[in-house]
């Protein structure tokens, strides 16, 4: 059975394994935190990041080479488009949601809402969150509310690695006690409720609220 390194709280780790769910694929989990690394952790992740992941005596790092493997090892469902424009879209959502909401949503919103208080003893920072909240994620959620449209799905119809990428980074959100603002963004606020309802990530936001303490 592979091995997903890494603890639940993480966008990133989240995003694997739902992949993993999603392919229907049993795993360990290893519930490592990715503060001061062991020299042993560092050598399957050299940025000391999380997640990482073993599969037998392999190891890779990063939730987008760990997706991409797995889906040349598991290519059923597939949740990579086979049209190469779409593949190249879909990447692009990934990337959007890893590089850029998860920017915002993490440090900004959840960190300072969740993580800082309730580990790091660490007070909120609510202009920070504030900011956000109404300056910096909006704007961020207009553009997927504009590419998603009346679909389902953000890329050719179909569930993907883009609606995975992009939904790990909301349960942040929502983990922090906000949401997508349905007024502003009817569209993305039913796409995203209705993704983070679907079995694989319904199961891992119910065991990451018991986790927090908080009703999911
Ligand atoms: N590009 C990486 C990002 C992973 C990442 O930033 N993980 C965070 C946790 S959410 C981490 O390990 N941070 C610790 C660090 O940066 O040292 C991926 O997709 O796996």
């Amino acid at each position: 059975m592979p091995t997903v390194y890494g603890i639940n709280a993480s966008p990133f780790v989240r995003k694997v394994r739902v992949f993993l769910a999603e392919k229907g694929i049993a795993y360990d989990l290893d519930p490592v935190i990715p503060v001061n690394v062991s020299a042993e952790y560092r050598k399957i992740s050299p940025l000391g990041k999380v997640p990482a992941f073993r599969d037998g005596d392999r190891t890779l790092a990063d939730s987008s080479i760990i997706c991409a493997y797995v889906e040349r090892t598991h290519p059923q469902p597939p949740l990579y488009p086979s049209d190469p424009y779409e593949y190249a879209r879909a990447l692009w959502f990934e990337e959007y949601a890893d590089s850029g909401l998860s920017g915002i949503i993490g440090p900004k919103i959840f960190f300072q809402k969740v993580i800082g208080p309730a580990f790091f003893g660490q007070a909120t920072d609510e202009a920070m969150v504030q900011k956000a909240l109404t300056e910096e994620l909006p704007p961020m959620c207009d553009y997927l509310e504009g590419e998603l449209g009346d679909a389902a799905a953000l890329v050719g119809g179909r569930f993907s690695i883009a609606d995975i990428g992009v939904a790990a980074q909301f349960v942040n959100l929502r983990h922090a006690g906000f949401g997508v603002d349905a007024t502003r963004c009817p569209k993305l606020a039913k796409y995203i409720a209705t993704i983070h309802a679907r079995p694989s990530f319904k199961a891992l936001i119910d065991e990451e609220s018991a986790a927090f303490g908080k009703p999911a």
